[in-house]
């Protein structure tokens, strides 16, 4: 029978049947070897044959299909091993809060420019808006105008008032969704607002702020009544970091690529060289600068640094 993997806790897997109902299941013994590069077999997302138990109501993986594309985290950053996060993903939102937490520009520079490294198509949620004063709803039409000029969806979305949800439950419609974004932005408030039924456990703010503790602690996988699916993750570093080469990164920012091919250099950093393309919409006002400061930041290796 086939199935869709919604959870993975190790040995046990629980896949959803294609009648809605959710089974635990183990993996085939030989499974398990097959991609020895990943620590995982099988991961949150895939879709797969299964073999049911009638009577235990349990089953056992036999097979995985082919993967649309897949996330991955690396186990260290010098181990070949990866971590497969989530498969088959449509979109990727990143749930961010200009306040309580405030997501800065680098972190939601970075989860963008991982989106364009897979390919998956990007929109930013900007949570908790009953929380804005006059100065943060002036920041938030800002930041909206900046990356909706750039093709990412944005949302503005309260999980206490209801703001907006109708607008993003719209746009996951028939779509599976990988939600990320800082520990205490409302991940699982939203997805509960959405689904009530579910009622996942979402973080006071003071113990979140405090001890910086996760709820989550693994990807899991949620239907929509609507129809589609939401991947919650766990944590910040859940998107995946992933290997690039310097030269790739101004193609990962959509305002460079458009230009990059006017420069006079066809290897251009876009930082010291003459005739620029870059430099010059930059200085005409056409890039934003928070955007190309970003851009030099990733480049100098700034990575792990833009998490917070
Ligand atoms: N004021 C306000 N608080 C919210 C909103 N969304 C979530 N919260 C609160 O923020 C805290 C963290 O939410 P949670 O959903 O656990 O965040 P997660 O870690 O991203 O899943 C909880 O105390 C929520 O009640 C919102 O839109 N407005
Ligand atoms: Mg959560
Ligand atoms: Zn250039």
């Amino acid at each position: 029978m086939e199935g869709l993997v919604t959870k993975s806790t190790g040995s046990w897997y629980t896949v959803r049947l294609k009648n809605g109902m959710l089974i635990p299941c183990t993996l085939k013994g030989k499974m398990r070897i097959r991609d020895i590069r990943t620590t995982n077999p099988v991961a949150v997302g895939d879709r797969v044959e299964v073999d049911v138990n009638r009577e235990e109501n349990t089953g056992v993986i036999r097979d995985v299909m082919k993967r649309d594309n897949y996330i991955i985290r690396k186990s260290t950053k010098l181990s070949k091993a990866s971590h497969i996060i989530a498969a088959n993903i449509d979109q990727a939102f990143l749930i961010a809060t200009l306040v309580l937490p405030r997501t800065s520009t680098g972190f939601t520079d970075r989860f963008l420019v991982t989106a364009e490294a897979y390919h998956i198509p990007a929109g930013i949620v900007f949570n908790k808006t009953d929380l804005y004063d006059e100065e943060l709803r002036l920041r938030h039409q800002e930041l909206v105008r900046l990356y909706s000029s750039l093709g990412y969806q944005c949302f503005g979305t309260s999980a206490v008032t209801g703001e907006g949800l109708g607008l993003l439950s719209d746009a996951l419609k028939d779509k599976t969704t990988l939600f990320s974004g800082h520990s205490g932005v409302g991940k699982s408030a939203i997805i509960n607002v959405l689904e009530p039924a579910l009622k996942l456990r979402t973080a006071e703010i003071s113990s979140w702020h405090l001890k910086g503790v996760h709820t989550t602690t693994f990807a899991e996988l949620f239907e929509l009544s609507c129809g589609g699916f939401i991947i919650d993750t766990p944590g910040i570093r859940e998107f995946g970091l992933i290997d690039f080469r310097k030269e790739e990164v101004a193609e990962r920012f959509p305002e460079m690529r458009a230009l990059m091919h006017q420069c006079q250099f066809n290897n251009c950093s876009h930082v010291h060289e003459p005739r620029c393309a870059v430099k010059k919409a930059l200085e005409q006002g056409k890039i934003d600068a928070g955007r190309y400061r970003n851009y030099l930041r990733i480049l100098g290796g700034e990575w792990e640094e833009m998490e917070t």
